[in-house]
């Protein structure tokens, strides 16, 4: 989880979020590169006086040079994105299905691969309910189950605002939209419990609806829903 002292990404936990910290990475180290080399050429045309715009004038090389380079760049960029982009539609076959409806301001999750549907809502645990060790603001009463190493479909969709589901460990967010059904692929490689946040502006509680997931083995995830 994020701590306050923290830079960059968080530690992930899925395979679509270990990609996009490379990739976010990946990009980081390009555009270091660029700042770097651009301020060095600055410093070696000044520093030699050889600025002289004059000088620079129709010269083939140079046009071919400042074409040629920063196309490459973009491809070298464009190429892993759209990687990602196709990476993050996973599966189109899943173990499990949940649903996943944003209200004002908690959300409610619904189970429907057991003999009975499974529902319950979530809501933040209050300051003054919260115990020792517990995080401020991302204790939920009522965690989600999910099974590690599997693909779990997520359909989230809202009942009254926008809303967003999103889970920064995992590297996911998807918008709930009322009146329309997004999806998205979850899937986690360890047991662990991610939090994430409401995070499209919602009201004036929005800050007060956070995520609690924990992915727990199948045995365990079998005995908290029945089978
Ligand atoms: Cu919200």
């Amino acid at each position: 989880m994020s701590m306050y002292n923290m830079l960059l990404l968080q530690d992930m936990v899925g395979w679509v979020g270990i990609e996009a910290g490379l990739f976010h990475d990946y990009t980081m180290m390009l555009l270091c590169l660029i700042t770097v080399g651009f301020c060095l050429f600055l410093y070696f045309m000044v520093s030699s006086g050889a600025y002289i715009i004059k000088g620079y004038s129709s010269s083939d090389y140079l046009e071919f040079t400042w074409t040629v380079v920063p196309a490459f760049l973009l491809y070298s960029l464009g190429v892993p994105s759209l990687y990602l982009m196709y990476f993050m539609e996973g599966a189109s076959k899943y173990d499990l299905t949940l649903k996943v409806i944003g209200h004002q301001w908690y959300w409610s999750y619904e189970l429907n691969d057991f003999n009975s549907v499974v529902e319950f809502d979530s809501y933040m645990v209050n300051l003054s309910d919260l115990g020792v060790g517990d995080f401020r603001l991302l204790e939920v009463d009522n965690v989600v189950s999910l099974p590690f190493l599997s693909k779990v479909r997520v359909l989230v969709s809202s009942g009254d605002v926008l809303h967003a589901w999103a889970l920064p460990s995992l590297g996911l967010k998807i918008d709930a939209c009322p009146g329309r059904l997004n999806f998205m692929n979850v899937s986690c490689l360890r047991p662990s419990l991610v939090f994430g946040e409401c995070s499209e502006i919602c009201g004036v509680n929005h800050s007060f609806m956070p995520i609690g997931v924990e992915f727990v083995s199948w045995d365990d995830f079998l005995s908290c829903y029945g089978s």
